[in-house]
Formats: structure tokens, C-alpha cells, sequence
């Protein structure tokens, strides 16, 4: 056993919990320190050959093999008897011909399994033993050749022992399974990928097989499926995300891990920050330093924009210089082991706010932060709910710096976002999210009140061109709000200290 390996075992909880997953993983075609050996054997890191990355008891950096149980079952629990899901992984994307993006897991699959491979797939099928469902993983396999070029899979056998499938299939093997699968269930949980039509994203159920597999022979086989589906198809959706919507105390660590990751970044950008400087430039720093602190990739693209470009709400060209006594508006955050963060800070390029630019940013900051403050399951509010009070709040602050409305101005020109939106393993966690259902325990939304004042003579020349939002990540506890993001300065004192570098960060 290496040195990392006793070192994450030193506690004799962990040690206890090493030797059942040591008993897990043992095959006859591996031990322990096989298992830790380069290159890995695994398609993906595990405790056995990534002590450094993943506990004993976990299956993904941070998140319990027994989290990932609970979620199946739970979501099988919900569902009729006689329930088949299907949920498969995501495609291998490409830039440009054969030149592929790095890879990303489909989040819904990734939840119920932790999964990290592509060309693979699950089947859980509702039954009546203790379990509740029967668990059938699909993926590659080993393949000598294959994995010469691409890396290690796991294999069929360890993979159902590792990720605790009933059974681990070989992917050739999904539509033979599927095919009877189907026949035998009453009610199919299954996404459709919408194809890209001349009108629009459409989903069938001859597209979502393709998507599926594309190796469903024969030909009879397919038309069966196809039938099938059209008559018993459920969207599986909206069924995780009433489950994703709500985190788990592991996630919730995860979550508060990936915003202290790019809360820091977002300081120590500050401080990097001088006139002079591209946008481009101040993205990069803020990508690094996410990088080195472990993050797998930005949560989206960075918005890094100075002075004027703040008030493209979704400015990414990030390519102009950085002028004296601008403001920057960095809309940035990194995914970290599975989850998103989402942070907005707007600062002085110069290290200190002019007068109208700290009246500006007074004023958002005293709504943003009423509004973190009603992120509780007692105050049962609603995102909507919460979107009308920004308003009312923004509009009241404005009318003090001088500002009169005309019609809808508010919302259509100096506020046309909407406040806030869950976050969890996508940015924007579920399309199925009702923005009317009251804030519950566990949730995490963002809380992120803007103004963006466009050179117009109905508003008052002195904040004309400036952009201000102030976007924080906010855990809903059942009596108060946890903001997860607490990292980024946001308080004017602590923006211009940490511009000013009077804040002490650590390197990294
Ligand atoms: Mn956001």
C-alpha cells in the first residue's frame, strides 16, 4: 500500500471502510496496490488509484457511494411500480472534425450513477426486492486496443462492483436489453435529445434511439423500441431535478468548496487587476488560479467586462484594454468535482470607486443583500416573489440617487435580468425549476441584482455607462441564509482592500 493510500486511511473509521471497498474492489485480476498503480486501471479516479482525490467511502471526490444509493432510490420510490429509467451518457463533443472537446458527463446520468465514461448508459427497473430496483450498468469495458489510444476503462466486472450495479453489461449489449426491458414495463422514464430541426429543437422517439445507441440491430429490433416508447415514454427529468433541487450535506460541502475556489480567484483577480490591462488577460488569471486550487473546468464561459461592456449582460469577447477609473464586472465561476459555482463581483480597475460609481454600487449592494437575507425556508418565499422585491428595492435605492421612471424602465432597460436561478451540477440546475414554489432547506440559488445605466438623458449623466451586479451563491437553510460565496470581497471596504492588496491572500 503507498504512503497516500495509509495516509487516507489514518483514521480508524477509514481504515474500517478501506478494507470493505479493498474487499470490493479485489478481483482476481487486481489488489490494492495494482489498483494504485500508473496508469490507472479505472476509467475514471477512484479511491484506489486517486487517494489524493477520492476518500474511501466516496465514489466521486466528495460525494458518499452512499449518496448516490439514496438518489436512486429515492427517485425509484417516487415512481410507479412496474417504472423503467433509462438514462444514458452524454456524447463525446468536437470542435472540429475528429479534434474533441474535453470530455463532460451528462449531468442527470453522472447524478444517479457517478459514472464518468462515455458510451455508456443505465436501465433501473422498479421490482419488489429490499433494494427496491434492479441496477443495470452499460459501458465499455476492457478493450486492450482501445485503451492504448483513449485510456483505461473500467472493466464490466469491477465496475458493477465499484458503482453497485446488479449488473454491468457491455454498451453492444443496451438494445437487446432495452428491447426486453420495455416489453416488461409499464411506464419508461427516459429523456428525449432534441434533433435540431428547421423549426427548432424537436424530440422523437426514433431520435432519442438513435442517441441511445446507434448500434441497434436488426432492423426489427429498432421498430419495436421506437413503438414502444412512443406509448409508455415519461420525461425523466423532472423527476431528478426534484431531486437535484435539494442538496445533500456532501453536496452542499462540494458546492461551498467550489465557491471558496473561485470566491478566492475573484480576489486575487482584483489585486492582479491594472489599467492597461486586457479583459483577457484578467479571465486567464482567474482560470489559472481555479485550476491550481483543483477545479476540472470553468462553470461557463467568463464574462470580463470593462467600463461600458458591462452592460452587455452576457459579454464573453472579453478583448478590450482596461482603462483608468472603469469599472470591471467578472461574471465568472469553476466547476469543481461535479458543481457549478457562480460569483459576479464589479470593482474599480484603479483600486478606488469614483463618487457616483460607489453611490452606484451602494445601492445595489444594500438590495442584494436584503434579498440574501430573505433566502430562508421561513420567510416562504418564491424566486418570483423574490425577483418583484429586487425591483421594488432597486427602484427605491435609484430614486434616492436622483433617478425618475417612465413606464417599465426598471425591468426593460436598467434591470432586465431576472434575480436569481438554482445552481448545483448545471449553472442553471433545472429547466424544470418552478420559479413560483416557495424556497426550500437545501436548495441553493443565486442572488444577483444588477443596474446597468445606458448613456440616455433620461438618466443622470454621472452613472451613465456604468454596470453594476453583485452576484452571490446562496445555500437556503430552514431560518437563515448561508451565503456560499462568502469568499469574494463585496463590502466597498473589502473590494478596494483586496484591489489595493491590504487583504493578505495566500498564493493559491
Ligand atoms: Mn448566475
Amino acid at each position: 500500500m503507498s504512503s497516500l493510500v495509509r495516509a487516507a486511511c489514518s483514521s480508524r473509521r477509514a481504515l474500517q471502510l478501506q478494507t470493505n471497498l479493498s474487499r470490493l474492489y479485489a478481483t482476481e485480476a487486481t489488489n490494492f496496490s495494482e489498483a494504485n498503480a500508473k496508469p490507472s486501471i479505472y476509467g475514471q479516479p477512484l479511491f484506489p488509484s486517486h487517494p489524493h482525490l477520492v476518500q474511501p467511502q466516496e465514489l466521486t471526490p466528495g460525494i458518499p457511494l452512499e449518496d448516490y444509493e439514496q438518489r436512486r432510490r429515492r427517485l425509484m420510490d417516487r415512481l410507479p411500480d412496474n417504472s423503467l429509467v433509462v438514462s444514458v451518457a452524454a456524447p463525446i463533443k468536437y470542435m472540429s472534425k475528429n479534434i474533441f472537446y474535453k470530455y463532460r458527463q451528462a449531468s442527470d446520468f453522472w447524478y444517479l450513477t457517478g459514472f464518468e465514461e462515455p458510451d455508456s448508459a443505465v436501465i433501473l427497473e422498479k421490482n419488489s426486492s429490499s433494494r427496491g430496483y434492479r441496477m443495470t450498468l452499460f459501458c465499455n469495458g476492457k478493450d486492450v486496443v482501445k485503451e492504448k489510444w483513449e485510456g483505461a476503462k473500467t472493466g464490466l466486472h469491477e465496475a458493477a462492483a465499484i458503482f453497485r450495479a446488479d449488473d454491468a453489461l457491455s454498451i453492444d449489449q443496451f438494445s437487446v436489453h432495452l428491447k426486453s426491458a420495455i416489453a416488461s414495463s409499464s411506464h419508461i422514464y427516459v429523456d428525449v435529445p432534441p434533433t435540431h430541426t428547421r423549426r427548432g429543437p424537436r424530440g422523437t422517439s426514433k431520435s432519442i434511439l438513435k442517441h441511445l445507441s446507434p448500434l441497434v440491430e436488426p432492423r426489427s429490433d429498432y421498430d419495436v423500441i421506437v413503438d414502444s416508447l412512443s406509448a409508455k415514454r415519461k420525461p425523466l427529468a423532472p423527476e431528478v431535478a426534484r431531486l437535484r433541487a435539494i442538496k445533500s450535506e456532501a453536496e452542499q460541502r462540494v458546492m461551498r468548496m467550489a465557491a471558496d475556489i473561485s470566491g478566492r480567484a475573484h480576489a486575487k483577480t482584483m489585486r492582479f487587476t491594472r489599467p492597461g490591462m486586457s479583459e483577457a488577460a484578467l479571465a486567464a488569471h482567474f482560470e489559472y488560479l481555479c485550476a491550481m486550487s483543483g477545479a476540472q473546468r470553468m462553470a461557463y464561459v467568463p464574462v470580463v467586462a470593462s467600463g461600458p461592456n458591462a452592460l452587455i449582460i452576457h459579454y464573453t469577447s472579453n478583448n478590450h484594454l482596461i482603462r483608468q477609473d472603469e469599472l470591471i464586472l467578472i461574471d465568472a465561476g469553476c466547476e469543481y468535482n461535479g458543481y457549478a459555482s457562480d460569483i459576479t463581483r464589479t470593482y474599480p480597475a484603479s483600486g478606488k470607486f469614483t463618487p457616483p460609481q460607489r453611490d452606484l454600487y451602494a445601492a445595489v449592494l444594500a438590495a442584494q443583500k436584503q434579498l440574501v437575507s430573505l433566502c430562508h425556508e421561513a420567510a416562504d418565499l418564491s424566486l418570483h416573489d423574490l425577483h418583484r422585491r429586487s425591483c421594488e428595492l432597486l427602484k427605491e435605492e435609484l430614486k434616492q440617487l436622483g433617478f425618475t421612471f417612465k413606464g417599465s424602465e426598471m425591468e426593460s432597460v436598467l434591470y432586465p435580468h431576472f434575480l436569481s436561478h438554482p445552481i448545483g451540477i448545471d449553472l442553471h440546475e433545472s429547466s424544470h425549476f418552478d420559479r413560483g414554489e416557495s424556497l426550500k432547506a437545501g436548495m441553493v440559488v443565486t442572488i444577483e441584482p444588477g443596474i446597468y445605466v445606458p448613456p440616455t438623458p433620461n438618466f443622470p449623466k454621472h452613472f451613465h455607462n456604468i454596470g453594476i451586479r453583485i452576484e452571490d451563491e446562496v445555500l437556503v437553510g430552514k431560518t437563515d441564509p448561508v451565503v456560499l460565496s462568502v469568499s469574494a470581497p463585496k463590502e466597498i471596504v473589502d473590494v478596494e482592500g483586496a484591489c489595493q492588496g491590504l487583504l493578505g491572500l495566500e498564493p493559491f
